[in-house]
C-alpha cells in the first residue's frame, strides 16, 4: 500500500527538541499518576474533521482537498480509511471517532446509504486489526441533510423521526460490530429558533423516547459500552436542548435516563454556554456523569463552536485536574473534535496540528499531577471546608441538625462574623509556582 502522507512516524524526542515533527512532552510509556501517558490520556481522532474537513466557511470554499486521490464517492469513501489508519498509526493516537456520514456517502436513499456503510465497514475493522486502533465512539449525522431541518429526534414530522431513528439503530449496529466503547448523541439540530412554531413539551418527550428506544436496543444486543449526552448551548440552532451539563442531566433524570447517559464534554461548548471548561467536567463529576471528552478550544473574541486545536496549557491542566480527580477515564477518553484553521491548509498542518494538541494535553496531565502531588491546592480546600467537620457542621452533613437547632446555636453565638480569605490570587500563584517554577 502506498503511502498518502509523506512525513514519517512522530516519536518522542523531549522538551529541548525543535523537530516540528516530534513530540516534546508526549510520552506514551512514561508513567504519570500510576498509569502510562498513553492510558491516561486516550487520544482519538475525529474521522469528520480530519478526514472530511476541507476547510469551507460562511465566505468561502474549501482551501484543503481530502479526496486522497479518489474520484467516486466509494472510492473517496475507502481512501479516507487508508487515510485514517495511516495519520493514527504515524501519529501514535489509539482511538478514533465517527459520525456515520464521515465514513460512507449518503447516496440518493436510505438502502443505498446502508449499503456504502456496509462496504466500507469491513475495511474500517481490517485496518483496526491491522494497526490495532479501537473505536472511542460512534454516532449519527442527523444534522447535515436538508431533511433534518426541523430537528431529527425533536422535529415535527413523524418520518424524520423514523429516519433518524433508522440511522440511529444502524450507527449503533455498526459501533457495535466495530466494537466501540461508547455511542455518542450530540443534538445536531435538537433546538428551536423561535417558540412560536415549537411544541417544546412534545419535542422534548420525542427526544427522551428515541434515546430509550437506543438504549434498550443496543442493550438488547448486548452493548456494555457507554452512552453519551454531548450538551452543547447554541449552534446550529439559537437554543440546543442540551445546553449544558446542568441542564441535560436534569432532562436525564425527568425522563429517568439518568443511570443510561454520561456526559462527553467539549471544552468549545463549555465556554459557549458561558462556563469554564472545568466547570462542566466538574459539574458531571459530582454527578456520577463524567464520561468522554472532546478536546479543543475556543476563542474568546469569536463568539462560535471555532473548534481549534487545543493549546492553552492551563484548560489543558484544569481538564486534566478533573480527570484525575475522576479517577480517569472508563470508557472514554480525550477526542481532539478539532480543525487546522482554513489557512492551514496542507498535510504538514495535519500532523503539527495533533502534535501541538496532544503535547499541550500531556503538559497538562503532567502539570495536574504535580498539583495534586504538591497537595497545597487540596490542603487549601480541605481547611476551607474544616468547620463540616466537627460539631455544628457535622450535625449538618450527617442530617442530623434541622431549622430549630441552628437557630438555636446562631442565637447562642450571638454575633458571627467572617474573616478567613478565599485565597483566590495566593492559588493561582501557587498554580502558576507549579508550572513554572524553577523552570526559568
Ligand atoms: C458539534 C459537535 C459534534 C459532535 C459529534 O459541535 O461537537 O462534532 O462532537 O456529533
Ligand atoms: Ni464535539
Ligand atoms: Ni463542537
Amino acid at each position: 500500500m502506498s503511502e498518502i502522507f509523506k512525513i514519517g512516524k512522530i516519536a518522542y524526542e523531549g522538551p529541548a527538541s525543535k523537530n516540528p515533527f516530534a513530540f516534546r512532552h508526549y510520552n506514551p510509556d512514561e508513567i504519570v499518576g500510576g498509569k502510562t501517558m498513553r492510558e491516561q490520556l486516550k487520544f482519538a481522532m475525529s474521522y469528520w474533521h480530519t478526514l472530511c474537513g476541507e476547510g469551507v466557511d460562511m465566505f468561502g470554499v474549501g482551501t484543503a482537498d481530502k479526496s486522497f486521490g479518489g474520484k467516486t464517492p466509494m472510492e473517496v469513501a475507502k481512501k479516507k480509511v487508508e487515510a485514517a489508519f495511516e495519520l493514527m498509526d504515524k501519529l501514535g493516537i489509539d482511538y478514533f471517532c465517527f459520525h456515520d456520514k464521515d465514513i460512507a456517502p449518503e447516496g440518493e436513499s436510505l438502502k443505498e446509504f446502508q449499503a456504502n456503510l456496509d462496504e466500507i465497514v469491513p475495511l474500517i475493522k481490517e485496518n483496526m486489526k491491522k494497526y490495532n486502533k479501537k473505536l472511542l465512539w460512534g454516532t449519527a449525522n442527523l444534522f447535515n441533510n436538508p431533511r433534518f431541518v426541523h430537528g431529527a429526534g425533536t422535529g415535527c414530522n413523524a418520518d424524520v423521526y423514523a429516519y433518524a431513528a433508522a440511522q440511529v439503530k444502524k450507527a449503533l449496529d455498526i459501533t457495535m460490530e466495530l466494537g466501540g466503547m461508547g455511542y455518542v448523541f450530540w443534538g445536531g439540530r435538537e433546538g428551536y429558533e423561535t417558540l412560536l412554531n415549537t411544541d417544546m413539551g412534545l419535542e422534548l418527550d420525542n427526544l427522551a423516547r428515541l434515546l430509550r428506544m437506543a438504549v434498550d436496543y443496543a442493550r438488547g444486543k448486548g452493548y456494555t459500552g457507554d452512552f453519551y449526552i454531548e450538551p452543547k448551548p447554541k449552534e446550529p440552532t439559537k437554543h440546543q436542548y442540551d445546553f449544558d451539563t446542568a441542564t441535560v442531566l436534569a432532562f436525564l433524570r425527568k425522563y429517568g435516563l439518568e443511570k443510561d447517559f454520561k456526559m462527553n464534554i467539549e471544552a468549545n461548548h463549555a465556554t459557549l454556554a458561558q462556563h469554564t471548561f472545568q466547570h462542566e467536567l466538574c459539574t458531571a463529576r459530582i454527578n456520577g456523569a463524567f464520561g468522554s471528552i472532546d478536546a479543543n478550544q475556543g476563542d474568546t473574541l469569536l463568539g462560535w463552536d471555532t473548534d481549534q486545536f487545543p493549546t492553552d496549557v492551563y484548560n489543558t491542566t484544569f481538564c486534566m485536574l478533573e480527570v484525575l480527580r475522576a479517577g480517569g477515564f472508563v470508557n472514554g477518553g480525550l477526542n481532539f473534535d478539532a480543525k487546522a484553521r482554513r489557512a492551514s491548509m496542507t498535510d504538514e498542518d495535519i500532523f503539527l496540528s495533533y502534535i501541538a494538541g496532544m503535547d499541550s494535553f500531556a503538559l497538562g496531565l503532567k502539570i495536574a499531577q504535580k498539583i495534586v502531588d504538591d497537595g497545597r491546592i487540596d490542603a487549601f480546600i480541605e481547611k476551607r471546608y474544616a468547620s463540616f467537620k466537627t460539631g455544628i457542621g457535622a450535625d449538618i452533613v450527617s442530617g442530623k441538625a434541622t431549622l430549630e437547632s441552628l437557630s438555636d446555636y446562631a442565637l447562642s453565638l450571638n454575633v458571627v462574623e467572617e474573616k478567613t480569605s478565599g485565597g483566590q490570587e495566593y492559588l493561582e500563584s501557587v498554580i502558576n509556582d507549579i508550572m513554572f517554577g524553577g523552570a526559568l
